[in-house]
């Protein structure tokens, strides 16, 4: 059979996939208007990322965000791109925001029924380098939810029924549908300038990957530091991703309701697994909005066998 072109008509654009099912689902439309006003608000962040060398938007812009990151002028431009996108799109009542101490309540006269809970620019310690970065968000709602993740204009959105990669050709075009993670990989994924700060699982860990005991290849290592980067790779390529609590950051590093769910839920959708380490992370009830907890996510297999480090180690106090 003849290859299929990459843009027959089922490579739906993401506007017509989401109208259409919001059609099937009988729906008000607001979360059709709402995913329309979000993938505005990434591409035109990935404009002023693209444009940012002639722009003068590299560097800092002075201040610390709440949980103690500099921020940066991208930061605050794509702050203020989905803040601006969102409340106009009459669908949300609360947006929290990585950048913003409060959760911000949209006005009585635009507001709807989602939340919105994102980083604008994950990575952005990156950004003068040009290392990968992206916009997480997840909406919720009472019964359901939808994550989005962007890497430069690669859209990797769940809402429930798997997970589709998108590449914004203007449109943000199907590229593949039904993303499935690899079983087990071959990639391990920490900052390990930590080490001296590792607990012993993940001490014990990342030895196993390095000096496999069964004599099997070691693992090959791969960090970028930019969570949407190294995530994106751990879907692609398949391996585990880790932020572990550690001495430094005891409670972990990554927040819970823009940065973990968000990955969690795309993984968990992709066959993957996600976990604190002690728990699956959407299992967590979120305390306060910008709460940070414990990531460990990708490969079914490798999450597990890290979970078999933690218990023993446990086990072993
Ligand atoms: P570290 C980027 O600043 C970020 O929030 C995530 O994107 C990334 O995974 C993490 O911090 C990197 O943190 O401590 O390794 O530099």
């Amino acid at each position: 059979m003849a290859d299929r072109s990459p843009f027959e008509t089922d490579m739906l654009t993401l506007t017509r996939y989401v109208m259409e099912k919001g059609r099937q689902a009988k729906g008000t439309g607001e979360l059709t208007q709402l995913l329309n006003s979000m993938l505005t608000a990434i591409k035109a962040i990935s404009s002023a990322v693209r444009k940012a060398g002639l722009a003068h938007l590299y560097g800092i812009a002075g201040t610390v965000n709440v949980t103690g990151d500099e921020v940066k002028k991208l930061d605050v431009l794509s702050n203020a791109l989905v803040i601006n996108m969102l409340q106009s799109s009459y669908s949300t009542c609360v947006l929290v925001s990585e950048e913003n101490k409060e959760a911000i309540i949209t006005a009585k006269e635009r507001r709807g029924k989602y939340v919105v809970c994102f980083d604008p620019l994950d990575g952005s310690s990156n950004i003068d380098c040009l290392a990968s970065i992206g916009t997480i968000f997840a909406i919720y709602r009472k019964v359901s939810a939808w994550a989005g993740l962007s890497h430069l204009l690669h859209v990797a959105l769940c809402c429930g029924q798997g997970v589709q990669w998108r590449m914004a050709l203007g449109e943000f075009v199907l590229v593949e549908k039904d993303v499935k993670i690899k079983k087990k990989g071959k990639i391990f994924s920490l900052n390990e300038g930590y080490a001296k700060y590792f607990d012993a699982a993940t001490t014990e860990y990342v030895q196993k990957k390095k000096f496999p005991e069964d004599g099997s290849a070691p693992y090959g290592a791969r960090y970028v530091g930019s969570m949407v980067a190294d995530v994106h790779r751990t879907l692609v390529y398949g391996g585990i991703f880790l932020y572990p609590a550690n001495q430094k950051s005891p409670k972990g590093k990554l927040r819970l309701l823009y940065e973990c769910n968000p990955v969690a839920y795309i993984i968990e959708q992709a066959g993957g697994l996600a976990t604190t380490g002690t728990q699956p992370v959407l299992d967590v009830k979120p305390e306060s909005i910008h709460q940070r907890v414990p990531l460990i996510l990708g490969s079914p297999d490798d999450v597990q066998e890290y979970l078999a480090c933690v218990q023993k180690n446990q086990a072993g106090r």
